[in-house]
């Protein structure tokens, strides 16, 4: 009798949950190969989100939404730092949503959080109606003697069908997500380590000449003078390439430290003794804040992270400040060449000689006319 009269009101669900099991994957399908061709126009999209999330100095949101890259003190060789109006990965007061994303993982991330959130929400109000439907229609008053069925075939298959075909559904982006998150940065990628100390940051350049920039966070009173966010804002901040792949590792000198920004999707424990290994992308200059995200000690919370990204020419300006170098592949043979040369020894050697005075004082120059 159940299944002549109303077998097309057992299939609505059916339909129904085939819509909620692909749903989040044809919005996913979209844009999961990260191309650099649709960067742009995720870009721009960003740009708005930055403008209500960045500082109340308006003036700038012009660049923003351009978000080409020339707009950072154009033309200029030399380093100045991004002013507050460059502020776009920070918490806001009262914010319910993840912060909005300026690297391809995070945009990823984004819409299956999104999809996700569509998911339960259609769930929850499914069974919700199913309940109200259930007290209201078989209460004891309507339905004096209750049905003493006690298997439908119907209904079961489609009860044990339907979440296998969401689960799937779920499934499939998520796991893609978890493996664009473990995916290692290309061979050529910028590589930077992160150490953690109690209770600041350092950030070495082994690409650069190994130079080390050490990250404290700025008083409170510069801060706010200044119009940076007290308890975030930096003395010195990670400087990085916007727009390419960059390799981090982090490690650290005394406690687990974690490095986080959650605007760049990125989060990595800082552990002594050994060295892990992140790829991240910022795709648009400005600044973005994150904290130590591992209980580390009495000033856990007065460590935080400003990473400042900035185009290739003026990031090479930024390293050359920091008395770093910047060159062609050839540097990143130098390092494992010097190594193996014993410095000392190999710097006694040439000086007892007096020949080449000039390969004593620098190992290195001997190695790059070499390579
Ligand atoms: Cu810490």
């Amino acid at each position: 009798m159940i299944f002549g009269k109303s077998t097309a009101r057992y299939f609505a669900p059916v339909w129904a949950a085939l819509l909620i099991a692909l749903v989040p994957q044809a919005s996913l399908a979209q844009e999961t190969p990260v191309s650099a061709a649709s960067q742009p126009a995720a870009a721009t999209e960003a740009a708005p989100a930055a403008a209500e999330v960045g500082a109340p100095a308006a003036g700038a949101v012009d660049d923003k939404a351009d978000a080409s890259t020339e707009n950072v003190a154009a033309g200029s060789s030399a380093y100045t730092p991004l002013g507050p109006e460059w502020i776009k990965g920070q918490p806001k007061p009262g914010g319910l949503d993840v912060q909005p994303q300026y690297s391809p993982t995070g945009e990823q991330a984004y819409k299956l959080h999104v999809g996700l959130v569509w998911v339960m929400a259609i769930i929850c109000l499914f069974v919700l109606g199913l309940m109200i439907y259930v007290m209201v229609k078989f209460r004891r008053k309507a339905n004096p003697t209750p049905s003493r069925t006690t298997h439908n075939t119907m209904i079961e298959v489609v009860w044990t069908l339907l979440p296998v075909l969401i689960l799937v559904g779920i499934a499939v982006p998520s796991i893609s997500l978890l493996s664009a998150q473990y995916q290692s940065a290309p061979k050529d990628a910028l590589t930077i380590k992160v150490t953690g100390y109690q209770w600041y940051w350092g950030y070495t350049y082994p690409d650069n000449g190994g130079f080390e920039v050490i990250s404290n966070m700025m008083p409170e009173d510069e801060a706010k003078a200044k119009g940076f966010p007290t308890h975030l804002e930096v003395d010195n901040r990670m400087v990085v390439p916007a727009g390419e792949w960059i390799r981090i590792q982090t490690t650290a000198a005394d406690v687990i430290h974690s490095f986080a920004v959650p605007s760049l999707w990125f989060k990595l424990d800082a552990v002594p003794g050994r060295l892990n290994e992140k790829r991240m992308m910022v795709k648009e200059p400005g600044i973005y804040y994150g904290q130590c995200s591992e209980l580390c000690g009495a000033k856990h919370g007065y460590m935080p992270i400003a990473v400042e990204a900035l185009p290739r020419p003026q990031f090479e300006a930024w390293v050359r400040s920091q008395g770093g170098t910047v060159g062609a592949p050839e540097p990143a043979a130098a390092p494992a060449a010097a190594p193996l040369q014993q410095p000392e020894s190999g710097a006694q050697q040439p000086a007892a000689d007096a020949t080449t005075p000039a390969a004593a004082t620098t190992p290195a120059a001997t190695a790059s006319p070499a390579a």
